[in-house]
């Protein structure tokens, strides 16, 4: 007897776990000493102003990024009533705001996806805030990821004059390099660069 292949599939497609996984926010989570852990990759719900029950507190979140590169934050929000908008907040991994930034709420329960890119950014943890809603019942959902840095890596450590050496540049030829990425240690960066045969280092800082 053959086996019913479509009735396989539904039975394979049912045993599969979810890749993505999601998670509901945690009252309370007011302050960045109280937020709610986010890994990348997964969605963080929550939900702030006068729902049932009411509750006007903001809501932090802690990011952790394990690699550099470029952070982009994803929203899916919704509010009930006519406002349209969202305030939140990034703060780096000493409670330093970075930006405060508003990104775009559905109205009267529609949906609305937005998102925000912030470049640069080092490794370690990011708090991320969500002010209540100036009115109604704001629900959302967002996820992070980390996308790859513009340009390549340098090879470090080349901070001094004479740590350059294997940063070395031949005649028409780009160089790639990262600096200046927030909460990593790297704020100078030496080549030497080939001309004529004669090694000449210069820095870019
Ligand atoms: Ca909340
Ligand atoms: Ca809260
Ligand atoms: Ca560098």
């Amino acid at each position: 007897m053959k086996p019913n292949r479509r009735l396989l599939a539904h039975a394979l497609a049912l045993a599969v776990p979810l890749c993505t996984w999601a998670q509901t926010e945690t009252e309370p989570n007011n302050a960045w000493n109280q937020n709610n852990p986010v890994a990348e990759g997964s969605s963080m719900s929550g939900s702030s102003g006068t729902c049932s029950p009411t509750d006007n507190s903001v809501d932090y979140f802690a990011l952790a990024l394990t690699q550099v590169g470029q952070l982009k934050i994803r929203t899916s929000m919704s509010n009930d009533g006519p406002t349209s908008g969202v305030s939140l907040a990034l703060y780096d991994k000493n409670v330093g705001q970075i930006a405060s930034f508003n990104l775009a709420s559905g109205v009267n329960g529609a949906s609305a996806l937005d998102s925000i890119v912030f470049t640069c950014r080092g490794t370690g943890t990011y708090y991320l805030r969500l002010n209540a809603p100036a009115s109604g019942c704001l629900s959302y959902t967002f996820s992070y990821e980390i996308l790859p840095p513009v340009f390549g890596a340098d090879t470090e450590n080349n901070n001094n004059w004479n740590t350059a050496n294997t940063d070395t540049v031949a005649v028409n030829t780009n160089a790639d390099g990262r600096i200046n990425f927030s909460q990593n240690d790297d704020n100078s960066d030496f080549f030497i660069l080939l001309h004529g045969g004669q090694p000449h280092s210069t820095v870019v800082q």
